[in-house]
């Protein structure tokens, strides 16, 4: 499938069962920074010592890095970098190696390593970035303490931070330039190292600790975003708070800061005692942020406080073992934001997300277990499935050990492995031994990729039902044969005729292909609800006839189970032709219930991808036209009540409550629906409350809907929208991303005018704002002529050179061919072969475009 004459060199790959000790141990690190965007310089003095009884060279990363002295116990040595490696013979068991380095922050595109962002200077280091800074054994399972001094020009850079303590700080040059001195007391690895030095202000708090220690706590943005930071501080707080009571974890330094950056590839990172943000997950207030975008910033400021003990305190023995912090640490923020508003929301949520982007990774060319084997460019295995799905696995330990069971085994972890590079094994070790469970199978989904299917038949005779469950998992690359997986699957039967609950539910363990559960005591037929608050996260394989989902999504007593049941009666819909009486009587239904904020995930139907996502082949227009058609349907059925559902919740008085949220939620929905009708009325409506709205929530919800319609005011709701926020780039985003998500009909010709929009650049929110959403635009992407394909494989080939770990993300959608009819899959794939011909292209996308086509 290559072509021979231009397969680049393929890079090497790194594999799990290579892993080795590290041969050279870094007790201490001392940095010396001499800060300037044009030209920094970086003094680092290490001291090493031999790990265990072997003759190996000390070998450290580098990249990017100009040497200019380096010296072995003090005395100047001539060796020179080969590639990335500067590689030391050492006679001794210690030495202490020291080195200058030059780096240039200002050309540094790849926001790897020391970067500048809107006249700020801050570094991101996991996972391979310190080796960008300085020479360095540059891996999670060397651990150092270090003191960092950093000297910058005190105008530019008034505020200097590094992770730990500040120890002492002066002035040189008569006051011109500045310094400061920070150590950082708990051994760490290279990955965990930050400083930033900018021009910057506080939002500053306080928090006393379970033992009392008092912490300072400082956020950190431009003068101007100051106000917009309480609300992450809040988060802050009640994260402390949080992780004292459930896992009884306590801050361990003085201070803890957060410094919020423009120019960030992924959400945030946990660096000790010193986050870094994407100021999107920091700042946010009514006027510019949504509803999910507060959500998002308290799930994302407790995701990065969790990590000070998984992660920091217990880190990672090698990369691939991230799920061991990621997964772990997705779990506890889930917990977390759970406990802050409506639990049974948040898990539609989550599931949503894990089926959309989880379950397609899990189906695709790069499916991967969550502890992955082996990797070209480990950047690219930050996945849904390592976060997402690991969160699944370690929820499921929590639903097998139970409450208490679990919290002994976190606090075995805990105190067994503080302080060390560990692995996913380690943690799961510890469940077993706090808990006194084998888990021995459980382990294979560490292994094992792809989604597990659970087949269902309900048999009922006399008064007992016999449930068949059988599971299987399909091949994925390199796993062509799946053993069975444990897995607990909550169920329940229901009484038809009372609608009432038959006995209590009842956690089954499946551990082999096929698992016979037989209740006594049911005389009739009973309806049966299966994987309750989505216990395991498989694909349920139910030829369930249409009156038990409607019966669940009335009578079930778990929410989850309802939404469920709801989503199921829909995909049988959506996915064929004919009547949609029982669904379009079923919404109303659910419509007419008390609980605004669940009504409203509830009512909504599956996304166009996720109902292709059922098919064997992806019916692009098909499945569009046919969900249009339901949506009306839906929507002139149920006229009235979503007319009222929109007014009833439309006046009510902005408030960062759940039950304020719930309401803005339904309402906004509502006004989908009645888009959906195509009365003038609606259009009006939404125009209104685009103009009126005292909120983003409301706002961008009235021009997502104006932006996907032919309403005469949509172009007007465009450009007020731009005009009223130009300048503040996270709401100029929201202003790409409707445009390029509309199923419009010209929407990759205004997608690729866009790209020529002065506000359009390499940041990449921005990329993600307008490339990445309309890589997830089915219709419009996979149009049939290929135009949207070429244009995504044109910005990944524009981004690459800047940013690869970016591009690599961009180009995902492409990698889906084998899902579409032989037409799309042929333009698809010339596009992916069209990369890979790409002179110096990053290895980020060569590994994702030749697994993609492999
Ligand atoms: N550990 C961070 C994720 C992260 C990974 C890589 C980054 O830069 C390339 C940045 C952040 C987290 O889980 O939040
Ligand atoms: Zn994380």
């Amino acid at each position: 499938m290559l072509d021979a004459q231009f397969t680049p060199q393929v890079p090497h790959t790194v594999r799990l069962s290579d892993y080795r000790p590290p041969d050279w141990l870094v007790p201490t690190v001392a940095l010396d920074f001499d800060l300037a965007p044009g030209c920094t310089r970086v003094r680092a003095t290490l001291t090493v010592t031999r790990n265990g009884a072997h003759d190996r060279p000390l070998v450290l990363d580098g990249q990017e890095l100009r040497l200019l002295s380096l010296t072995v116990d003090g005395v100047a040595d001539a060796t020179q970098p080969v590639g990335e490696h500067l590689t030391l013979r050492l006679a001794g068991d210690t030495a202490v190696i020291e080195t200058l380095v030059e780096i240039v922050p200002s050309a540094n595109t790849r926001l790897m390593g020391l970067y500048a962002s809107g006249g700020n200077l801050c570094t991101q280091c996991e996972a391979e970035g310190f080796r960008r800074i300085t020479f360095f054994p540059d891996r999670p399972d060397v651990l150092s303490t270090y003191s960092v001094r950093m000297k910058a020009d005190a105008r530019a850079y008034p505020v200097l931070l590094a992770n730990g303590n500040m120890v002492a700080r002066g002035d040189d040059d008569g006051g011109d330039t500045h310094w400061a001195e920070w150590t950082d007391p708990w051994p760490k690895p290279c990955y965990l190292f930050a400083l930033v030095a900018g021009d910057l202000q506080p939002l500053r708090d306080r928090f006393t600790t379970m033992s009392g220690r008092e912490v300072q706590l400082a956020i950190w943005t431009a003068a101007a975003d100051v106000p917009r930071c309480a609300h992450a501080m809040a988060a802050l707080k009640t994260s402390m708070a949080w992780d004292e009571v459930h896992y009884g974890r306590e801050y361990d330094l003085d201070v803890f800061n957060i410094v919020a950056v423009a120019d960030f590839n992924f959400g945030a990172m946990e660096n000790k005692g010193l986050n870094v943000f994407n100021s999107k997950y920091i700042l946010a207030d009514p006027e510019t942020a949504t509803d999910a975008d507060f959500d998002a910033v308290a799930a994302v400021v407790a995701h990065e406080y969790f990590h000070n003990w998984t992660g920091n305190r217990i880190t990672c023995r090698d990369w691939f073992q991230l799920s061991l912090k990621e997964g772990l640490t997705v779990f506890r923020d889930q917990q977390f934001s759970g406990d802050q508003g409506s639990r049974a929301v948040r898990r539609i949520d989550d599931v949503r997300s894990l089926r959309a982007v989880q379950f397609q990774e899990d189906a695709g060319p790069t499916a991967h277990p969550i502890r992955p084997d082996h990797y070209i460019e480990i950047g690219n295995f930050y996945t849904a499935t390592v976060y997402n799905k690991g969160a699944e696995v370690i929820r499921m330990l929590y639903t097998l050990l139970g409450e208490a069971g679990f919290r002994a085994g976190t606090d075995l972890y805990f105190e067994r492995h503080d302080g060390q590079a560990v692995t996913c094994e380690d943690f799961v070790r510890a469940m077993e031994d706090a808990s006194g469970r084998d888990l021995t199978q459980f382990r294979r989904w560490y292994e094992q990729a792809g989604t597990p299917r659970v087949g269902v038949t309900l048999a009922h005779e006399g008064s007992t039902a016999t449930i068949t469950l059988t599971q299987t998992t399909p091949p994925t690359p390199g796993q062509p044969i799946k053993l069975p997986v444990h897995l607990p699957l909550r169920l329940a039967l229901f009484d038809r005729a009372s609608g009432a609950r038959i006995g209590d539910e009842r956690l089954v363990e499946l551990t082999e292909a096929t698992t016979t559960v037989v209740i006594p005591d049911v005389p009739t037929r009973p309806v049966l609800s299966l994987n309750r608050d989505f216990s395991a996260p498989v694909i349920v394989e139910h030829a369930c006839p249409a009156a038990d989902r409607v019966f669940l999504s009335a009578h079930d007593d778990d929410p989850f189970a309802r939404y469920e049941a709801l989503q199921q009666l829909a995909l049988d819909t959506l996915s064929a032709e004919g009547p949609c009486d029982d669904l379009v009587a079923a919404l109303g239904a659910t419509l007419g219930g008390d609980d605004p904020a669940f009504i409203a995930e509830a009512v909504l139907l599956p996304t166009e991808a996720f109902i292709g996502d059922q098919a064997a082949v992806v019916a692009v227009d098909a499945i569009h036209a046919r969900r249009e058609a339901v949506r009306h349907a839906a929507a002139t059925a149920h006229r009235d009540a979503w007319w009222a559902a929109y007014r009833g919740n439309a006046d009510a008085a902005y408030a960062q409550t759940p039950e304020a949220k719930g309401r803005r939620r339904l309402k906004n929905v509502a006004l989908g629906y009645l888009m959906a009708t195509g009365e003038r009325e609606a259009e009006v409506a939404a125009y209104a409350q685009f103009e009126n709205a005292n909120n983003m929530t409301d706002r961008i919800a009235a021009l997502s809907v104006l932006a996907n319609s032919d309403a005469p005011e949509r172009t007007a709701a465009l450009a007020a929208f731009y005009d009223r926020f130009k300048g503040d780039a996270s709401v100029i985003d929201k202003w790409f991303s409707v445009q390029a998500m509309s199923s419009r009909a010209d929407t990759l010709a205004a997608t690729i005018a866009l790209t020529r929009h002065p506000d359009f650049s390499h940041n990449p929110n921005r990329l993600r704002s307008l490339v990445g959403a309309f890589g997830v635009n089915q219709l419009r992407l996979h149009a049939a002529d290929g135009a949207g394909y070429a244009f995504l494989a044109d910005q990944v080939l524009s981004v690459d050179p800047v940013n690869p770990s970016t591009a690599a993300r961009l180009m995902t959608p492409l990698g889906r061919w084998r899902r579409f009819d032989e037409g799309r899959a042929a333009l698809m794939r010339a596009q992916l072969q069209r990369l890979l011909k790409t002179p110096r292209l990053s290895k980020d996308v060569f590994e994702m475009a030749s697994k993609s086509l492999a």
